[in-house]
């Protein structure tokens, strides 16, 4: 059976006959006539390709996420559409490449863009389709309240505005029941130098505690998340859960603390894997398992540099802001007994552009159709499907607006371009170079010079790309970009 399903079946509803080839060809609407399923996403911050064991993990125990690929499926080539926390977000909530809907840096506590509202993000798609909607963890879309979590399709939000190594705005909006840590007053956020890695802790709009002590997050975003899906056991409900570890700086609660063969980093891993361990029994014991679709990624690579977070993404080329594949191939787990296949690994390309279209085909929701969506529809990967592959065409890798690599099939192109050109030494002209994933999953062999008509054919799917949204390295800006939201 472990290949069994067909994509009819993933898509009908359990105990209800998807007769006729009409029915089996709306697919996606014939679930949603009857309940549409609930989706969990878990969203690490910084978590390296190695650092699950069902990932090849050495030293990190991850038995419930291990416990959670067996009894679903594993996608070995799997990717975040940007290197970097905010981009990444923006892609996974809209479905869309960052430099898209002009998202393509991290925000910081001084910034004042984010979401833009005219994008829809996967949250108000799925309301908009009766969903009770939560996002919990680590935002990173916009602190000011324009661009808040609950603006833009959350009816709740519990969490750090953007990441943990960062500060606060003075400006922010306080609730009158505030926890005050280490001495802070209002009159201190207001005036004084903000602290460094103090961040405020959000309830809905307003700071509920600053600086927040971040050793105890990953235990009451899970308490939250528990507390959601037992109240919204009877309606469909979407868990929006991006962690703010492991992002540096690390911080773990007492429980896990020195607990890990792989020092503070792996204690972190193993606190998200507890956590995910509590999410997934509270679905298993509400009887909502077959219902309740669950995908575990990260938001890019471990932080190789400065920050040095400790994971790896071996055995691939190096991690966070690259875009060698360290830098934004994740690993990634999806769980839902009965339509995505137990045991079975996914080796096709996916990426978290194609949350959004998947899910809104699987809730029987409308994908927006007056503009471009990247990401496409991969739900005959997910229900292991015969013969099911990849549906995109080519993938774009970003750094900024700068458009540094493209993928298609097995290949992988870095493209020629200027680098350096600092004070020191003047820029350099970098060759493009091809890999073969398949046979190369490190990129240590450029094949270049071998396939001139595989370089030829991929430097024209990027010159589309140009076309569309642009790359900074060329000076082009692209004629599809939507503008970001500005406060
Ligand atoms: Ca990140």
């Amino acid at each position: 059976m472990e290949h069994g399903l067909n994509r009819r079946e993933f898509l009908g509803v359990a105990g209800a006959a998807v007769a006729t080839a009409s029915q089996a060809a709306r697919g996606g609407e014939a679930v949603a006539a009857q309940r549409p399923p609930n989706f969990i996403v878990i969203f690490t911050d910084d978590q390296g390709y190695q650092d699950l064991g069902c990932f090849g993990s050495p030293d990190i125990k991850t038995p419930c996420i291990d416990k959670m690929a067996a009894e679903g499926t594993r996608f070995t080539d799997f990717h975040v559409a940007a290197c970097v926390c905010t981009p990444s977000r923006a892609a996974l909530l809209t479905g869309c490449y960052p430099q898209r809907v002009s998202l393509p840096n991290v925000l910081f506590p001084g910034s004042k863009v984010g979401i833009s509202d005219k994008e829809t993000t996967l949250a108000e798609l799925l309301k908009a389709r009766g969903y009770a909607t939560t996002c919990i963890g680590k935002w990173h879309l916009g602190h000011l309240p324009p661009f808040l979590p609950t603006r833009h399709g959350f009816d709740s939000y519990l969490g750090i505005p953007y990441s943990n190594d960062m500060t606060v705005d003075p400006t922010m909006e306080v609730a009158d029941d505030v926890k005050w840590n280490g001495g802070m007053t209002l009159e201190k956020m207001r005036k004084d130098k903000p602290i460094r890695h103090g961040v405020p802790l959000f309830r809905g709009e307003k700071v509920v505690e600053y600086p927040v002590d971040q050793a105890t997050l990953v235990t009451r975003y899970t308490e939250e998340a528990v507390k959601f899906i037992t109240a919204s056991k009877d309606k469909p409900f979407f868990l929006y859960l991006p962690h703010n570890m492991p992002h540096v700086p690390l911080f773990v609660s007492e429980r896990f603390k020195g607990k890990s063969k792989r020092g503070l980093y792996g204690d972190v891993i193993e606190e998200i894997d507890w956590s995910t361990g509590q999410i997934l029994d509270t679905v298993r014991k509400l009887g909502l398992a077959e219902n309740t679709c669950v995908v575990y990624t990260s938001d890019n690579g471990p932080w190789l540099i400065m920050g040095r977070n400790g994971g790896s993404a071996l055995p691939l080329r190096d991690g966070k802001g690259t875009t060698w594949e360290g830098g934004m191939r994740e690993p990634c787990v999806m769980w839902w007994p009965g339509r995505i296949p137990a045991g079975k690994t996914c080796a096709e390309f996916a990426a978290t552009l194609d949350i959004l279209p998947t899910f809104a085909k699987l809730a029987g929701a409308e994908v927006p159709k007056d503009r471009i969506i990247d990401g496409k529809d991969i739900s005959p990967l997910m229900s292991g499907a015969e013969g099911a592959k990849s549906p995109t065409e080519a993938f774009f890798y970003y750094r900024g607006y700068g458009l540094e690599a493209v993928r298609s099939g097995k290949w992988k192109l870095h493209l020629a371009r200027k680098t350096g050109g600092g004070k020191a030494k003047a820029a350099q002209e970098r060759p493009a170079e091809l890999y073969d994933l398949e046979a190369d999953i490190s990129e240590k062999n450029n094949v270049a010079a071998a396939n001139p008509d595989v370089v030829k054919r991929l430097e024209e799917l990027a010159e589309r790309c140009r076309e569309d949204i642009g790359d900074a390295n060329r000076g082009t800006t692209g004629k599809n970009r939507r503008p970001c939201g500005t406060a």
